[in-house]
This record gives structure tokens, C-alpha cells and sequence, in this order.
């Protein structure tokens, strides 16, 4: 007698349980009892009354728990998780009412009757449970304070907790605010609650004795799956999935950052992006034909706008087939992108999943010849309508297609295409998804649609990922996906997809790239001026400035909208765009080092307040997902509104250097700014350290000789800066260098120290130019113990090799030093 174990009591209405399991009439099965229990060296093995149950003990602070009402779990992949069989030393007791399993951070006690969850911090920190009167189901109790982050690309606030979200990767054009599922499927999400502060421990507002402590579940099940997060319900909140196990990693921080960089360890990281890919994007549906894509590059250029890349949308194709250029559009595709390369532009075509059904085609041919298309359980392949009209759609869970797609993908890059774009991947069939009896490979393991739908995409852009590694290990391959599932930051950036040229949607721009942030994707960004409608000039103008401040930096539009290129608007919004631009171009080191913390850490380069904040009651407001912070010390409080004049915004603990005024504010308080239409309100805070570079009209025009370090001295910081050639995988065996700033303020001087912790890679750089804010005029400034000679403004300065210059104004030093292993600046 087959049962159905239903993992949470919504679902079970909706899905009922299987004829005669239904034995108490209810309408749903709990787990049980414990019935017998044996123990390996890393894990626990549980038969309950309904289920199986094991527990493995992955990480001090990684527990997986993973249930099934099958005679015994599923030996197939997770196309998530890098690796499963992460363990850990723990130690384990038997007590007659429950198991304790105690790992360096966490003590899980698993109660025998009826099994049910529950997991402490050492200092026996109720952290999460299974909601106590049901057992396992997967029920975790809800706690008056707690809130909810992550669960990927959502619209609505980035506070998850009272809304109910199905995964289920959907092609949503012009999305509403409340639209959901949308493209991405991410089963991740955080929980954060408060406990009183112990005594030793420190929180960042000294006033509060509280201290807030993170936790995630990371649910590792592809079928549509559903988060409840307290809608409906102030008793549990729940997750569960429509089919397959009940596989989730529950992991602890307390610190919201290190849940974050451990779900990034089970799930991956980004790679170094080739640095072109933090440049200004532009794209359209369409640019064509060629005359248009080239006359699209000349104006950039001559109106010196930096740009690094063009993307072309589907009217490249001959007739939308993949791999296929129309030749009269486009008669000599190589020799226009290789034109257009020696002036810096990187093209990217897009390349949608589906292959025409035409028997004359090579792909479709080839496709069918290998096998490397999805059937119906009859044998025969399945079509479905899209661009192209009838098509074939690749297996890509089936690792002779994914070699073949990944080939493909590479040759365009033979071309001379830069990177892919991956659309209509969720995969939508004009609006619908596959038929559920759809079967795929699933590497051997055979599954129908019902569980591949959401991993369509990542497993397409892995096998691009890998088909271009594979055919040039040396370079960065670069690709932006609209669909993904956990996972699909180490192979693709994310933008959100058809977005609305609207304030609500400028708005959900900037919460959504931080909920992917948050959610373990670092390289997300919105289609800057809305992709469907026609945005006002102050919208536009809005936008590209939080574009220029959001990872993925873009601009698209649709298909029979006005033109949206950053001149489209009137001369007031071209020169301001071109000024943000270019402020992007002079921050890239900046940027580039927050995508290498990324590659090493998981954490967002777009980073939501609390994040640096956790125990900063203000940052978890409504208002302050309208900001948000690079790295650590540079806050980000886009306008959202074109008819803003003021800006409300929060400055928490420490002092901030308004980066257009000069103004130095205190935190710990909101303030109200004006709003000039030309800024976008940025603010250093206290010890900040930002790297910058000159100008360019695109990554790698110049050599960058001079570099500038903008300093807000305070006690003692420290920044690291992460630099390679930014293009290949040298950086791999080692050509990167690491440089450490360190500075120290006191009472009367600053001190700035310039040590290379790395040296593997040759910058060619010759100066620094350091600009000390909030400075007073120095008596004397020395470089490795030479007395520099002072200045009285930046124009001889700068003709000089070494020197300084006090800005009285703004209360700026800059110093001027040739760039050396060791540098010991002394400002007295
Ligand atoms: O059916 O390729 O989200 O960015 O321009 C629409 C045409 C298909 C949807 C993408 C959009 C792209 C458009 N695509």
C-alpha cells in the first residue's frame, strides 16, 4: 500500500492523500513515532511510522534532514548542492525522550515520540523547531518577532514574513507588484529572531540588549514547491513541495552574513565575471540591422558615453533559429564583430532553448540524430510553439546534450560573440510550461516535467557554461539567464526580467536584486528604464542611476517602445547618464573587489542594510530596503520617485560623508537630503576606503596609471583590494595581486600604509593619488620618511611626480605618492 507523505497541511488539501492512506479521515499523514534508529559516523538513520528519516550532521553549523515516505531514498543528483556528503566530529547522546546530536555551534534534539525537531545554540537558544503539537510535518513554529528574507527573485517587500510564494519558474511579462512565482525559483530563505543579549557580547547600538540571531533552510527539491510564511496563519509557517523528498539543510549563523556565505557553500559561488561585464550595457529588442548595431556604437563613442557591450535579441537569427545568423541583416557577422571589437564592444546574442522543428535545419538534425531531445513517454519528441514557431526543446539534463548546446554556444564565442543570453528558459511555451508527461534523461535517472521544470535553466546554462570552459579554458565565460534555480549564480548573471517602465517597478528594481543578493546571487540587475512602456526622462533618469549602482548594469527595452538610449531623453538626461556612467567606470576597481569578495564569500555586492547592521532595528524597516550599501562602508539611497526632491534615508552607528556635499552627518538617525536630479545620494561611512580608477570609455581602453583611494580616516581600518588582468584565468594559478590599506587616525595624525599581501600580478600602475576627507591642513606629510612637498592646488600637483595639495573647501587632502611595495604615508 503506497502512502503519500505529505510534507505540510495545506498541500494535503490541495493534493489529498492516495486511496486507503487515509486513515484517520483528516485528510493527512504526520511522520510518526521513532520506530528504530541506528548511527554512522556522519549521519543518524531513523525509520519513523510514515517515513524514513535521515539526518546528517554536514558543518558545525549545517544539519540536512531528509525525509521520505518511499521504501528508500532517491539515489539521483542534486543539480544544487556541490557536495553532498559534507561532514563533521559531533558528538550524540540518547536520552529516553529524545536523541542530541551536539556539534561545535549547535545542539539538535530530535524527540522520539512523535519525532520532531528542535535546534539550540550552544547557549541552548531555542533557534527553530518543528511546530510542537504536530511532529514532523513540516511545520516550523512561528515566532511572534520573527522575520523572513531570501526565496530569491520576489516581488513585495523584502520582508518575506505573512506572504505565501510557489517556486515554480514562470514567464511573467510586465509582472504586477505582487506578481508571483516569477522567473527564478530560489527554495532558500532566512529566518531572523531576537534573544536577549548576554552579557559579553557586544551589539552595534549599545542601547538595545537584544541581539538578533539568523538561521536558512535551504529546501532541496525542484517539483513546485510552496513557503508560507506566516500568511493566513500565527501559529507555524511551513514549506513543502507537491512531490519528491523532504530534503532541507537547516543552517545557523547567527550572523545573517555567514547563513548567507554557508548556503553559497552547499549551492556555490559566482566566478571573477570578465571585468567588461561590470561595464554599461546596452541593449534592445532588436538592434538591427547592421548598419543600426554599428550606428548604435558610433553614437556612444561620440557622444563619450563609456559602453562595453550590445547585446542582439532574436531578429539576428535566420528566421529565430539558434545558432544561425539572417545574412541580410547581417551578411558578414565576423567582420562586424571584429570592427567593433577594436573599439571596445563586446557583443552578446541571445539564445533561447527551443530548436525549429524544420527537417533541413542543422540543429534540429543533430539534435535528433543524438537523441538530445525531450519525448513523450511514446518515443516521440515533444513540440512545443515559441520564436521559431514549432520546436524541439534540448535534454539538458542529459549529459550528451549538454556537451552538444555547450559546443554550440562555444562556436559563437569562435565567431567572436562575447557571451549568451539566456531567455525564455523557464522554459515558457508562449505563456504555458511543457506538458507534466514530458520525460527527460535526468542523468539515467529518468523524470517527467513536473520535477526538471525549475532546473531547465540551470542545467542549460551549465552545459553553456562548461561548452565554453571546455573551448577556451582561458577565458571568463559570460552568461545573463532570465530563469535559474539554487545554483545558478555559479554559471549566470540574473536580470529580472520584463519589467514595466513605472515607478512601482523602479522601485521592485531595487528590492529584487537585493533579494537575490540575498539569496546567494551577487550578479543581478533590472532593465534599466522599465522593458515594456514608455519611461519620462526623470524615470529614465532614476533608473540608470541605481543601474549604475546595481551589479549588472544594463539597459533594455521592448520591442515597439520608443528608443531608450541614454540620449533618448534630452540633453539634461545624456549628460547626467554619461556623469553616472562614468561614475561607474571610476568606481570599477571598487565593484570588481566586491565581485571577488563575492567569488569567495557568497555575500551580495548589493547589500541590504541589515546585512551590515544585523542588530540595527531601523534597518529591518519598510523604508530602508530603499537603500542599500556596496560592500561595507559605501551607502546607496537611490531615488525612486522622479518627482523626489528630498530623500529620507537611514545612517546607522557612525559617521557619513555625503559624497556630493561634502557634509559630514552622525548616524543612528534618519535624515532628509535634497536630491538634485543629477545625484544619486552615496555616503562613506567613518574608516571607509574607496578605491577608484581615471575614466574610460571601456574596460581595458587605458592603461589605468593613476589610481585614486577616497579615505574617511577613523581609529584604526582596513581595506583589501583584489586586482588580476580582469579577463582571463590566470588569476586561477595565481596572477592576482592582493594590496592591504591600512589607516590609522589619531589625534594628531593619519597614517596610511600601502602593503602588497599579493603580488602575483603587474598592475603597471605608477601613482596613488589618496584623497583624506575631512582633513585639517597638515603641517607635514612624508612618504617611507621623505617630507613631501605641499601644493597650492590640484593643477600643479598634478604635474608633479609626488607631492600633496589641501583642498580647503572641502576640507580634502590629496597626496600624491608614486606607487611602491610599501608605502608609509604620515600626515602630521
Ligand atoms: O517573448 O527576445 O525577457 O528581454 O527582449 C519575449 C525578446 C521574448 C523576453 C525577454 C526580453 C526579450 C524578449 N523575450
Amino acid at each position: 500500500m503506497k502512502r503519500l507523505l505529505i510534507f505540510s497541511i495545506l498541500l494535503i488539501f490541495k493534493l489529498s492523500p492516495a486511496a486507503g492512506s487515509d486513515k484517520n479521515g483528516k485528510g493527512f499523514i504526520f511522520a510518526g513515532d521513532v520506530k528504530s534508529f541506528s548511527k554512522f559516523d556522519d549521519h543518524l538513520e531513523l525509520k519513523l511510522d510514515n517515513a524514513l528519516c535521515n539526518v546528517y550532521i554536514a558543518a558545525p553549523n549545517i544539519i540536512r534532514f531528509r525525509y521520505t515516505n518511499q521504501d528508500e531514498f532517491s539515489k539521483a543528483p542534486s543539480y544544487s548542492v556541490l557536495e553532498q556528503s559534507l561532514k563533521t566530529q559531533f558528538q550524540f547522546a540518547d536520552s529516553s525522550k529524545f536523541y542530541e546530536i551536539r556539534t561545535k555551534e549547535l545542539i539538535v534534539h530530535i524527540s522520539k515520540s512523535p519525532c520532531r525537531i528542535s535546534i539550540y545554540n550552544l547557549g541552548m537558544d531555542l533557534i527553530n523547531e518543528d511546530e510542537k503539537a504536530f511532529g514532523v510535518s513540516f511545520d516550523k513554529t512561528l515566532f511572534p518577532d520573527e522575520q523572513f528574507y531570501g526565496l530569491g527573485e520576489k516581488t513585495g517587500s523584502l520582508n518575506k514574513r505573512g506572504n505565501q510564494y510557489t517556486m515554480w519558474n514562470s514567464d511573467q511579462p510586465g509582472y504586477s507588484p505582487t506578481e508571483d512565482p516569477l522567473y527564478q525559483s530560489i527554495t532558500f530563505f532566512i529566518g531572523i529572531r531576537e534573544f536577549p543579549g548576554k552579557s559579553n557580547e557586544k551589539t552595534t547600538r549599545p542601547e538595545s540588549n537584544k541581539l538578533k540571531q539568523a538561521y536558512g533552510i535551504f529546501f532541496d527539491n525542484t517539483y513546485k514547491s510552496y513557503f508560507n510564511m506566516g500568511a493566513s496563519n500565527n501559529r507555524f509557517y511551513w514549506f513543502g513541495a507537491e512531490k519528491g523528498e523532504m530534503d532541507y539543510y537547516f543552517i545557523y549563523g547567527p550572523e545573517i552574513k555567514k547563513v548567507i556565505s554557508s548556503y553559497s557553500q552547499l549551492t556555490g559561488r559566482i566566478e571573477m565575471p570578465p571585468m567588461w561585464a561590470l561595464g554599461y550595457q546596452q541593449s534592445r529588442w532588436s538592434y538591427f540591422p547592421e548598419p543600426n548595431v554599428r550606428n548604435l556604437a558610433e553614437n556612444f563613442r561620440n557622444r563619450n558615453i563609456p559602453i562595453d557591450v550590445i547585446y542582439l535579441d532574436i531578429h539576428y537569427m535566420d528566421e529565430y533559429r539558434v545558432f544561425t545568423w539572417n545574412k541580410e541583416r547581417f551578411p558578414e557577422p565576423q567582420k562586424m564583430l571584429n570592427d567593433l571589437s577594436k573599439e571596445g564592444f563586446k557583443i552578446i546574442t541571445i539564445v533561447d532553448p527551443g530548436v525549429k522543428a524544420d527537417s533541413n535545419y542543422f540543429a534540429a538534425k543533430e539534435g535528433i540524430a543524438g537523441n538530445l531531445f525531450v519525448k513523450y513517454p511514446d518515443g516521440k519528441f515533444y513540440n512545443g510553439e515559441v520564436w521559431p514557431s514549432w520546436s524541439f526543446f534540448p535534454d539538458f539534463t542529459k549529459k550528451e546534450t549538454r556537451e552538444w548546446w555547450g559546443e554550440k554556444n562555444a562556436d559563437l564565442l569562435k565567431d567572436g560573440i562575447a557571451g549568451i543570453w539566456n531567455d525564455m528558459n523557464e522554459p515558457a511555451v508562449w505563456g504555458q510550461a511543457f506538458p507534466d508527461i514530458v520525460q527527460f534523461d535526468f542523468e539515467g535517472f529518468g523524470a517527467n516535467h513536473k520535477r526538471i521544470h525549475n532546473v531547465y535553466a540551470l542545467e542549460m546554462a551549465r552545459a553553456t557554461f562548461e561548452g565554453i570552459r571546455k573551448m577556451f579554458p582561458e577565458k571568463r565565460p559570460f552568461i545573463l539567464t532570465r530563469a535559474g534555480f539554487s545554483g545558478i549564480q555559479r554559471y549566470a548573471a540574473v536580470w529580472t526580467g520584463d519589467n514595466l517602465a513605472n515607478e512601482d517597478h523602479l522601485r521592485m528594481a531595487c528590492t529584487m536584486v537585493q533579494g537575490l543578493g540575498i539569496s546567494g546571487i551577487p550578479f543581478a540587475g533590472s532593465d534599466v528604464g522599465g522593458f515594456m512602456g514608455i519611461p519620462t526622462a526623470g524615470l529614465y533618469n532614476r533608473w540608470i542611476q541605481l543601474g549604475a549602482f546595481s551589479p549588472f548594469f544594463r539597459g533594455h527595452s521592448a520591442y515597439n517602445t520608443i528608443p531608450h538610449e541614454p540620449w533618448a531623453f534630452g540633453e539634461d538626461v545624456e549628460s547626467w547618464a554619461r556623469d553616472i556612467i562614468k561614475l561607474r567606470y571610476r568606481l570599477l576597481p571598487f565593484f570588481y573587489n566586491e565581485f571577488y569578495n563575492a567569488s569567495q564569500t557568497g555575500l551580495p555586492v548589493s547589500r541590504s542594510m541589515f546585512l551590515n547592521f544585523q542588530n540595527d532595528d531601523e534597518c529591518y524597516k519598510w523604508d530602508s530596503q530603499y537603500q542599500f550599501m556596496i560592500g561595507d562602508n559605501l551607502l546607496v539611497a537611490p531615488v525612486l520617485s522622479e518627482k523626489e526632491n528630498f530623500k529620507k534615508l537611514y545612517l546607522p552607528e557612525g559617521k557619513w560623508f555625503d559624497w556630493w556635499t561634502n557634509k559630514i552627518y552622525e548616524g543612528n538617525q534618519w535624515i532628509i537630503i535634497e536630491v538634485p536630479q543629477r545625484e544619486i545620494p552615496l555616503f562613506i561611512r567613518e574608516g571607509g576606503i574607496i578605491p577608484m580608477q581615471q575614466e574610460q570609455n571601456y574596460v581595458g581602453e587605458k592603461k589605468i596609471e593613476e589610481f585614486e583611494v577616497k579615505i574617511f580616516p577613523s581609529g584604526s581600518s582596513v581595506y583589501q583590494l583584489y586586482e588580476d588582468d580582469g579577463i582571463t584565468t590566470n588569476y586561477k594559478n595565481g596572477a592576482f595581486s592582493l594590496t592591504k590599506f591600512k589607516v590609522d587616525k589619531n589625534i594628531n595624525s593619519v597614517e596610511i600604509n600601502v602593503s602588497k599581501e599579493k603580488d602575483g600580478f603587474d598592475l603597471g600602475r605608477k601613482d596613488y593619488l589618496f584623497k583624506v576627507l575631512d582633513s585639517a591642513l597638515p603641517e607635514r606629510v612624508s612618504v617611507n620618511n621623505n617630507d613631501l612637498k605641499s601644493f597650492k592646488d590640484l593643477k600643479s600637483l598634478n604635474s608633479a611626480a609626488e607631492g600633496f595639495c589641501y583642498l580647503k573647501d572641502e576640507q580634502t587632502l590629496v597626496i600624491k605618492a608614486a606607487d611602491k611595495k610599501n608605502l608609509n604615508i604620515s600626515v602630521r
